[in-house]
């Protein structure tokens, strides 16, 4: 059993795989948990993945140590088995990716899941769904940090999805400091980035109003 699901625990929640920095990988989400992140997901995939297989379970590790030695529940996004092997404390997955209620199954009680939530079908459908923790939606607003990303559904379409869904909502694509309150102000439990975290040039400050929005 690792760390228990709580809504606040979105808040503040970073998403990051070696795709997305340019330093090194261990080492800015080190700096992020220092900064006060409140949730971390393991999300390493795609062309600019500079990770074996191999490679991706000893960093997988690594960071699952620090996350638990901060308190910070570790979340692997699409990969089951990952996750399993390094004894995350949560799973996320997309639509498109392992089958939901195939991944409620095989975590049992062991983690917690998250699930993608684009539009108000896929939020009735979820909201069907027992073992589900919370939904991620979006984007938000336009991302470069996906490349198959869904159509961009706005502060508007985010407080219809939050409105519609029977559980936490993190609104995740695009969201810079500026778009933090009026996220907050829909009822979203909190906002998961990439690239805010990852390229910014103060990280106390950009995580710090997370957690003040
Ligand atoms: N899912 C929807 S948008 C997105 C994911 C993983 C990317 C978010 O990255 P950024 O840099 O915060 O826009
Ligand atoms: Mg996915």
């Amino acid at each position: 059993m690792g760390i228990q699901f709580k809504p606040e625990q979105l808040k503040a929640y970073f998403v990051c795989g070696s795709q997305d920095v340019h330093g090194d990988f261990v080492t800015i989400v080190k700096q992020a948990i220092d900064a006060g992140i409140t949730m971390f997901q393991f999300r390493d995939k795609g062309a600019g993945s500079t990770l074996t297989p191999s490679q991706r379970l000893v960093v997988a590790g690594q960071i699952r140590k620090m996350c638990r030695d901060a308190e910070v529940p570790f979340v692997v996004d699409d990969d089951v088995e990952l996750a399993l092997a390094v004894g995350a404390d949560g799973v996320h997955v997309g639509q498109s990716d392992e089958q939901i209620q195939r991944v409620i199954q095989q975590v049992g009680s062991k983690m917690f899941v998250g699930y993608s939530c684009s539009n108000l079908t896929e939020i009735n459908r979820a909201n069907e769904i027992a073992g589900i923790a919370y939904y991620g939606s979006g984007p938000i607003f336009e991302t470069g940090s996906k490349a198959d990303a869904d159509p961009v559904i706005g502060i508007a379409g985010l407080a219809k999805l939050v409105t519609a869904a029977t559980r936490p909502v993190v609104a995740i694509g695009g969201i810079t400091e500026a778009s933090l309150t009026p996220i907050i102000k829909t009822g979203a439990a909190g906002s998961a980035v990439i690239s805010m975290i990852a390229q910014s040039d103060d990280l106390k400050r950009t995580v710090s109003a997370m957690n003040r929005a």
